[in-house]
């Protein structure tokens, strides 16, 4: 009731009238002016506080069926394609209505893309964020619209937008924990010694930030592993060989990739060959993700492993939305677990895999 009488409720971000420039007092009256001041600071930290409080979770009523929203980030890799089969094909068994987008790669049409969504009215939006910040107003539009969002896959920044406040959960992998797997998986191969050539995925997204925290986390402790370059391939395999070809040219004495996919560790197994070098015996490669190709990079000794990061993420959002709906409290980060895949495995994975 308070967001009615303020105003800031419904206000913009940046209407915060910290942002507003001094308030204009009547000088003539101290007290009046002591106490405009005391309800000008109580205003600032209400309205500082407005994201919270300003509006609650928009709920899910109880149906037999849905109309919910997917909001993919781009459809140019297996492991976004496997993600996009997963949800259709869980939409047709629940018998749910899917409006599905494809953002091909540019998070200002993703934006577009949840605001249709809103304006055709659908009851909740499973949304890939693609990168960590530009995704916020996507989060907040459909908020204000009373649509409740989950995210899948990728998160969006903590410190904009949180879960059970501005949407109902992350589902997905602990991505700093994959990029300490990632890095413990070269540790054990190589003794502790390596030049490491990182391969980021995209600029800004939640993956790339926290695969490349794990991983750095974890080397800090091991003094011979160095990053020597790092440079983002935008989790694409052609941009990842790209990268990878100059970055070989310009660090000869490198010993190992890390690439945050698995997409870009195949572009980086060709750039090795390319540069005349053995993937896997002169250049170490790990990555994420357990994409067939990558499965049979392992199996043929190309690649050291690669951190599992599922894809199918149909079951699980379906069954989050139907808690949610049902009253049930949801927990923050609804956290898929990830498998681990090398040699003694690998093999038998890839007649299961995408
Ligand atoms: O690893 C990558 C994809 O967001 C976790 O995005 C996902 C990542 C995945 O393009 O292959």
């Amino acid at each position: 009731m308070e967001q009615s009488r303020f105003r800031y409720g419904s206000a913009k971000p940046k209407k915060n009238p910290r942002q507003m420039g001094p308030i204009k007092l009547p000088k003539e009256n101290k007290m009046n002016r002591r106490s405009f001041l005391l309800l000008s600071a109580g205003l600032t930290s209400l309205a500082v506080a407005a994201p919270s409080w300003a509006q609650e979770l928009p709920k899910l009523k109880q149906k037999d069926k849905y109309k919910v929203g997917f909001a993919q980030t781009e459809s140019n890799n297996p492991w976004r394609i496997a993600q996009t089969e997963s949800m259709k094909a869980q939409a047709q068994k629940e018998g749910w209505q899917l409006v599905y987008t494809d953002a091909a790669g540019s998070a200002a049409k993703q934006v577009a893309d949840v605001n249709s969504m809103i304006a055709q009215g659908v009851d909740l939006i499973f949304l890939a964020p693609r990168e960590e910040k530009p995704l916020i107003p996507a989060v907040m539009n459909a908020k204000k619209a009373g649509i409740p969002v989950i995210l899948l896959d990728r998160s969006v920044d903590p410190n904009l937008a949180k879960p059970g406040v501005d949407y109902v959960t992350f589902i997905g992998s602990d991505f700093v924990q994959e990029g300490k797997r990632a890095a413990e998986a070269l540790d054990k191969a190589v003794g502790g010694k390596a030049k490491i050539i990182q391969l980021e995925g995209t600029t800004g997204s939640s993956p790339a930030n926290d695969r490349a925290k794990g991983f750095k986390e974890y080397i800090k402790d091991h003094p011979d592993m160095q990053i020597v370059a790092s440079q983002s391939g935008d989790f694409v395999r052609d941009k990842g060989r790209q990268v990878a070809e100059t970055l070989l040219q310009a660090h000869p004495d490198a010993t190992a990739i890390y690439a945050h996919n698995d997409e870009m560790a195949i572009g980086a197994i060709a750039a090795v060959e390319a540069a005349g070098k053995k993937p896997g015996k002169d250049i170490i490669i790990v990555s994420i993700d357990g994409e067939r190709d990558a499965l049979r990079a392992v199996a043929d000794g190309k690649m050291l492993a690669t951190v599992e990061c599922n894809p199918k993420f149909g079951p699980k959002a379906f069954e989050t939305a139907k808690r949610y709906a049902m009253g049930e409290k949801i927990e923050p980060w609804v956290i898929n677990p990830d498998r681990f895949f090398d040699a003694s495995n690998a093999k038998d994975m890839i007649a299961d895999s995408y």
